[in-house]
């Protein structure tokens, strides 16, 4: 079918909705949303953690609107509007909004060049290893290809829970690593449910670590209620998704 996910709620609920309904008024930084998708919601945390001034509108990005297609050619959320001009994909604009808002804290990479460049290694492992093991095992269907997701999972989250500084991944100051793993970590709710994930199965620091993560107040406000998410979720455990990430997993290909 043309529209993948047609029947996704509308839009944020729950304390979400609240935080939607806060950010109405023109700003020069508009945030082109979508509610459920964790990708979306790194940029959306970062918005909330430096209270930077934005404007929210939800697209579907499943519908690809010509409109939309014209600020994101990938025609994926999330998508930005910085004074009229576009950019997108989600770790190109969490460092965005720290360049630009450097003034406001917390800030997401270290100053010190060698710990930023260390900060860049482990976000780029998170991408590599983290999120596509997280995705197969929530969406491959039999036993065998789940017990070896899982394996993935856990050796890629041990591996970098190895290098937290606690508290949070670059020491004191929420980061880059905790918020481009955080969404991940709030809906691994699914996978404890329905694929026989536990965070301790990636070793005592790293549930530590999300134990933490999941609680920061900018992620609570960004999450919408969960029978609406669990719509969505569904069809990945059925297999039968067929968003952008949905196929490139299904192919063994690398992740949009
Ligand atoms: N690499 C992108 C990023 O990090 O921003 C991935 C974003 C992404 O996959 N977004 C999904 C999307 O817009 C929603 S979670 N999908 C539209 C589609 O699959 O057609």
């Amino acid at each position: 079918s043309t529209f993948p996910d047609h029947n996704i709620h509308p839009e944020a609920t729950g304390i979400a909705k609240k935080t939607v309904d806060a950010h109405q008024k023109p700003e020069e930084l508009v945030f082109w949303s979508g509610w459920f998708c964790p990708f979306n919601q790194r940029v959306w945390i970062i918005l909330e953690e430096k209270g930077i001034p934005y404007q929210y509108k939800e697209v579907n990005p499943y519908a690809k609107e010509e409109s939309f297609l014209k600020l994101n050619p990938r025609g994926l959320v999330p998508t930005i509007e910085y004074q009229g001009k576009p950019l997108y994909e989600s770790t190109v604009l969490c460092e965005f909004l720290e360049d630009v808002y450097l003034d406001r804290p917390p800030h997401v990479l270290p100053k010190d060049p060698y710990e930023k460049a260390r900060v860049r290694i482990w976000a780029d492992h998170t991408s590599k290893h983290i999120i596509p093991a997280w995705h197969r095992l929530l969406q491959l269907q039999t036993k065998e290809d789940q017990d070896k997701a899982r394996q993935d999972l856990y050796e890629a989250q041990r591996k970098l829970a190895e290098e937290i500084k606690g508290p949070y991944f670059a020491g004191e100051e929420f980061g880059l690593v905790d918020v481009l793993n955080v969404p991940w970590v709030s809906r691994d709710h699914v996978l404890r449910e329905y694929r026989e994930y536990k965070r301790e199965g990636a070793g005592e620091n790293y549930a530590r670590w999300a134990d933490l993560l999941e609680k920061r107040d900018s992620v609570v406000k960004t999450t919408s209620d969960k029978d609406k998410l669990m719509v969505i979720y569904d069809r990945y455990l059925a297999g039968t998704a067929n968003s952008e990430v949905a196929k490139a997993i299904r192919e063994g290909k690398p992740l949009p």
